[in-house]
């Protein structure tokens, strides 16, 4: 029902995130049905999720943290530093707020997209990996993620929580604690 109302939308996200961010958009949109039909997640919500899920991140930076702040969304010195991070807890924000999203879980799933969290959802795990692995990427290893993603999900998100750490750590950069959380929670669980 809702994915009915997206098509409204589209001149607003073009005009706030640029149009090349608008079909990486799409793009997981189209991965993000993919995984949640091969996974049995609901193919609307993974779609409206995805199809949300980068609607803050603003070409005007200026924009960026000033509805950031608006929302009282920065919470640590990690997204004071990587302003990054934010984009992802403020597109849930956004999403709800001026696009009419109501649905928790999708929410929930725009909001870790960048970091994930403790207690994945199957959908925030499948629009983290969406994210991760749509055609347009082509970092090392990207077919790994991609095959993993379809085959199963926290073997998926572990690979890419470790790639991205790898990847942080080469940049001197910091890395989340939600990101730690999450790979040492799916550590903890691997059979
Ligand atoms: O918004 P996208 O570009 O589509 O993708 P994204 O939301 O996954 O953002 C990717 C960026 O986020 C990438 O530059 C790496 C960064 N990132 C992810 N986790 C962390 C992080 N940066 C820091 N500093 N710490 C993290 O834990
Ligand atoms: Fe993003
Ligand atoms: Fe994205």
């Amino acid at each position: 029902m809702e994915l009915i109302r997206i098509n409204c939308h589209k001149d607003i996200l073009i005009n706030d995130i640029g149009i090349e961010r608008y079909n990486h958009s799409l793009r997981v949109m189209k991965v993000a049905s993919e995984l949640a039909n091969r996974h049995d997640v609901n193919v609307e919500k993974a779609k409206i999720a995805a199809y949300y899920h980068d609607c803050a991140k603003f070409k005007s930076k200026t924009i960026l943290l000033k509805r950031a702040e608006s929302f009282d969304i920065i919470k640590n010195s990690i997204m004071e530093k990587n302003t990054e991070l934010i984009h992802a807890p403020l597109s849930a924000e956004i999403a709800k707020k001026d696009y009419g999203i109501k649905d928790k879980e999708i929410l929930e799933a725009i909001k870790n997209h960048t970091t994930g969290g403790r207690y994945m959802s199957k959908l925030d795990k499948i629009i983290y990996l969406a994210d991760y692995i749509e055609p347009e990427r082509n970092f090392p290893g990207v077919e790994i993620a991609r095959k993993l993603a379809y085959e199963d999900l926290d073997k998926g998100m572990l690979f890419a929580l470790d790639n991205t750490i790898k990847y942080l750590i080469d940049k001197k950069q910091l890395i989340s604690t939600e990101t730690v959380e999450i790979r040492n929670e799916l550590l903890e669980n691997l059979d």
